[in-house]
């Protein structure tokens, strides 16, 4: 059996299928041999990887897969090229302008029939920005890996990201919401503000112009520069290096970074991680045992630490 083309970037060696993702037809999702990482990829290189509903559905469902497997500990969020048309390359170019109407994005009728067959058509959708909060809430690493166009909410995609690598020639970022009458006004906007200041935040949703990735790099927006055929491979070395560490120190980390901007439910996410860390502790088997066996607590053996 021959292997479909991904990218000229994937390579087979690295990669199996992830689950469920035979079915796919805007993405394409696969882990890594050895388990621990997880490549999820938009697949519309025609159109620099612009999402489409239906993308949008597939590409949730394959992070909360990825979300849920114990033994990945990072993402690599990409697009496929080249663009068969011209050769050019995307990371994403964000909503498919050729489906948005007055009340957000249309799934086709074809899509339609995919998803539900119960009149979606006719309903605008705007959930991207679950995708956004599911990458920002997931205990993972999520590395966008950016090998040609990061534009629009394709941009906001990779401000969310928890890291960026970005291909020395191909990739280029530009916000355009100002232009198409578009706006991301939470993290696209006011996180990218806090990773390169508020002047350069505004600069580039204020005149949407083109950065290569040194000028991103500079700005503070992306990690890592390296040679465009050596993005994956040293996107997935990146990925393995998290893989050394501490699964819970990683988890409680990235709760950490995001709590200080993430009000409440930030406080929430990291508070429910506390709570994990607590169950596991004979004080809480103490509380919970006291009340299975109806009797007091002995708490005795629990020092007030200080
Ligand atoms: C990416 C750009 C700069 C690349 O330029 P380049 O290299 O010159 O290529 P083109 O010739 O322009 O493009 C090649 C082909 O691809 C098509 N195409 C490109 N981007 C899109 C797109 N976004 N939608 C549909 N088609 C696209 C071109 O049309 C061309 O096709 P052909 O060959 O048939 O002519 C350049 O392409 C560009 O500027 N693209 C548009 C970028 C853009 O404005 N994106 C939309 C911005 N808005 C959003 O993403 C919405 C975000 C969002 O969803 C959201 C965010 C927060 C809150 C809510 C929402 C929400 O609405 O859900």
């Amino acid at each position: 059996m021959t292997t479909a083309f991904v990218s000229d970037l994937f390579d087979p060696a690295e990669w199996v299928l992830a689950p469920g993702a035979e079915d796919y037809t805007d993405i394409t999702a696969h882990v890594s041999r050895d388990g621990g990482v997880a490549r999820i990829a938009f697949n519309r290189p025609e159109v620099r990887n612009a999402f489409r509903p239906h993308t949008v559905d597939e590409l949730y469902r394959a992070l909360d897969i990825a979300r849920q497997d114990a033994h990945i500990g990072a993402v690599l969020l990409t697009g496929n090229g080249p663009s068969p048309k011209d050769g050019g390359w995307a990371f994403c170019s964000g909503g498919d302008q050729r489906i948005r109407g007055r009340d957000g994005y249309k799934y086709s009728d074809t899509e339609t029939a995919i998803v539900d067959g119960a009149g979606r058509a006719a309903v605008g959708r705007l959930h991207i920005l679950e995708v956004q909060r599911l990458i920002r809430f997931m205990p993972k690493v999520v590395i966008a890996v950016v090998p040609g166009w990061a534009a629009g909410g394709g941009h906001s995609l990779h401000v969310v990201c928890d890291l960026t690598i970005a291909s020395a020639e191909e990739a280029r970022f530009k916000q355009t919401d100002a232009d198409v009458g578009s706006f991301d006004a939470g993290y696209g906007s006011a996180y990218m503000a806090r990773q390169t200041g508020q002047k350069f935040a505004r600069e580039v949703f204020f005149l949407a112009e083109e950065y290569s990735a040194q000028r991103a790099y500079e700005m503070g927006a992306v990690n890592r520069v390296v040679p465009h055929a050596e993005l994956e491979r040293e996107a997935l070395k990146m990925a393995r290096t998290v893989l050394t560490k501490s699964p819970t120190a990683i988890r409680m980390l990235k709760f950490a970074f995001n709590a200080v901007d993430d009000g409440l439910v930030g406080q929430q996410v990291f508070a429910g991680e506390a709570t994990r860390l607590a169950y596991g502790t004979d004080e809480a088997v103490e509380g919970r045992d006291s009340f299975l066996e109806k009797r007091d607590p002995d708490w005795s053996s629990f020092p007030w630490h200080y």
